[in-house]
């Protein structure tokens, strides 16, 4: 039997549904039966592949950095940032490998790109059911939702396996994630095995929990909701709870504490008119510079000490309230 190894992005929706994806194609399009190991990945500094990591007959990476060797015979990623050097670039550019690669930073996930790919090389369909679920890991990917319903009341399948996938330290949580779905090749069907039933129960009731919590610690001044929960260990935060209590809410800014450290969420309300214009303060830039980072309507920042979180606090408030200065 041949042996395939599916490298992928850990803890991440798109990842883990992009090593299913490539598992059904490669049975239903080759009719074979193969042997299979799926193997995380996480960014790291430093960071390099290892030749002796492809030593399968079948090397596939997916949703995560460009390999640059020619071991691997399938890779597909849209990470903007895919690349770890210029030469690897350069090589990438000059067509130097061998295999089925392909890289659309503009795509919302790596879903869609090995979608339009098998389709266009090999006329090849997934089912409609599975062309729904790529649907919603681009939406989910891209952080392009409708409302903030979709991610805190978590009614629907697709949204409580991401946080699950997401919050989850358990890589083999991720390898059953991806067999079953291969197996049953619906989320739907899944959703209602017991063992994923009790862990969507649990992460909504987890949530349900967390907008108790808001809903008693958060006080809004000018637009500006200011979180505490620096009393009470954080079990995995939801960013969207606040835009979901109070949709006028423009920035939220919430103290968390974790076991050995605090750290301050911040974001701006990505569905009000100033964020989307671009005409708010940036989010990541004003993390940056309290050495945190993030991107424009979200970011964070890290701290040992309680008082040096409040103080920051304080200071990005202070700033907030402020009219943003476009740069
Ligand atoms: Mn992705």
């Amino acid at each position: 039997m041949e042996k395939v190894k599916l490298f992928y992005h850990n803890h991440c929706f798109d990842g883990a549904v992009s090593v299913a994806l490539m598992q059904i194609f490669l049975q239903e399009y080759y009719h074979k039966k193969y042997f299979v190991e799926y193997i995380p990945l996480v960014h790291a500094p430093g960071f390099s592949y290892d030749k002796r990591m492809f030593v399968a007959d079948i090397n596939v990476i997916l949703d995560f950095v460009y390999p640059g060797c020619c071991e691997v015979q399938w890779w597909f990623d849209h990470h903007p940032t895919t690349f770890l050097n210029h030469e690897d670039r350069k090589k990438f550019e000059n067509n130097n490998y061998k295999g089925h690669y392909q890289w659309s930073p503009a795509a919302d996930s790596t879903t869609i790109v090995i979608k339009d790919y098998l389709n266009k090389k090999f006329n090849f369909s997934f089912s409609k059911e599975l062309n729904k679920l790529i649907d919603w890991v681009s939406i989910i990917d891209s952080a392009c939702f409708s409302s903030p319903e979709i991610m805190v009341e978590i009614l629907e399948p697709a949204p409580a396996f991401a946080i699950i996938l997401g919050l989850s330290q358990n890589d083999e949580l991720a390898s059953k994630f991806i067999k079953d779905l291969v197996a049953l090749q619906s989320l739907e069907k899944m959703s209602r095995k017991p063992y994923w039933s009790k862990k969507i129960n649990e992460i909504r009731q987890q949530n349900w929990d967390l907008i108790e919590d808001i809903k008693e610690n958060m006080q809004i001044i000018n637009r500006i909701a200011v979180i505490n929960l620096g009393n009470k260990e954080a079990n995995g935060y939801n960013k969207f709870i606040p835009y979901y209590l109070d949709s006028t809410i423009l920035y939220a800014i919430t103290l968390l504490k974790y076991e050995n450290s605090f750290k301050i969420s911040l974001s701006a309300n990505p569905w009000d008119d100033m964020v989307i214009n671009g005409e708010s303060h940036d989010i990541g830039k004003l993390c940056k510079e309290h050495g945190g980072g993030g991107h424009f309507a979200v970011g964070g920042i890290s701290f040992t000490e309680k008082k040096d979180a409040q103080l920051t606090l304080e200071l990005i408030i202070k700033t907030l309230k402020e009219k943003p200065v476009k740069s």
